[in-house]
């Protein structure tokens, strides 16, 4: 039950990341209408300029976060244990002191 669950936050992180670079809309893999219906939180089947700039918020957001994760998974298998949380703790610290 949490294998799967964590499979589908990876799984939502890729989307959105992907989803996010304009160059990946160029390929067609991406669906469209989902993308939009994301954006469109208020479900009146227009994008406004609010729900815009809410989008790219968010998505800056999820990269700054993702960046984050990255540096603490120390051998890059996409999961964060303890041993690396501790290992970016001791990092972290020391980069305080100097
Ligand atoms: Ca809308
Ligand atoms: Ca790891």
């Amino acid at each position: 039950m949490i294998d799967l669950k964590k499979k589908i936050i990876k799984v939502l992180i890729t989307l959105i990341i992907s989803t996010t670079s304009f160059s990946a809309l160029a390929h067609d893999e991406i669906n469209l209408k989902g993308k939009f219906q994301n954006i469109d939180t208020n479900n009146d089947e227009t994008i406004s300029l609010e729900e815009f700039k809410n989008f790219v918020l968010e998505n800056r957001r999820m990269n700054r976060l993702e960046r984050i994760f990255n540096r603490i998974d120390n051998n890059s298998n996409g999961e964060i244990t303890i041993e690396e949380l501790e290992l970016f703790q001791k990092k972290f610290r020391e980069k305080q002191k100097s």
